[in-house]
């Protein structure tokens, strides 16, 4: 029997190539969810050298630069950071599907790890919670997916 998994305690990403696509609307999270995502990529070992930044306008603009990035070959696994907040916009149920959708078509298109790093919450309070609050950090978490969906996929093939 041939077992893939890797346990937290083995992601380790040195070597690892990744692309970080994060959005600017609500930029005091979003910044945060970056922090908090390169933060645990340096705690795990990826490089400084070998990760992407790209900043697009809002969650709905992830999915594109997100496949463009997975395309390319160069990452080994891609991370969307955004935040959409209910409140913000009568068309938060559009906003987020068209993320959720998108994100999860670049990853299924392109065979890349693409990793949902977008908080999708009622107001600015449930956002704080999940950027170093009581519902811990989204962007240390999307870090850690990223790597452990990088290792495994490289590990299968
Ligand atoms: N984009 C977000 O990332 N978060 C939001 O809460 C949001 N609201 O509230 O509307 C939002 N809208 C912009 C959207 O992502 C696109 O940038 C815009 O529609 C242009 O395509």
């Amino acid at each position: 029997m041939g077992v893939h998994e890797i346990p937290e305690s083995e992601l380790n990403g040195s070597g690892l190539r990744i692309g970080v696509v994060v959005a600017r609307f609500n930029k005091a999270i979003t910044e945060e969810l970056l922090a908090g995502c390169l933060a645990e990529f340096d705690r795990r070992g990826v490089t400084d050298l070998d990760i992407e930044v790209c900043w697009v306008p809002g969650a709905f603009e992830l999915p594109l630069v997100a496949k463009q990035l997975a395309t390319k070959g160069t990452v080994d696994a891609v991370v969307c950071l955004g935040a959409i907040v209910r409140g913000d916009t009568a068309h938060f149920d559009y906003v987020a599907m068209g993320a959720t959708q998108g994100i999860l078509s670049a990853a299924l298109d392109t065979g890349v790890p693409v990793i949902f790093g977008v908080l999708t919450v009622d107001n600015q309070a449930q956002a704080v919670d999940r950027i170093g609050g009581k519902e811990g950090h989204k962007g240390e978490e999307a870090a850690l997916t990223a790597i452990e969906m990088a290792l495994l996929t490289k590990s299968i093939a």
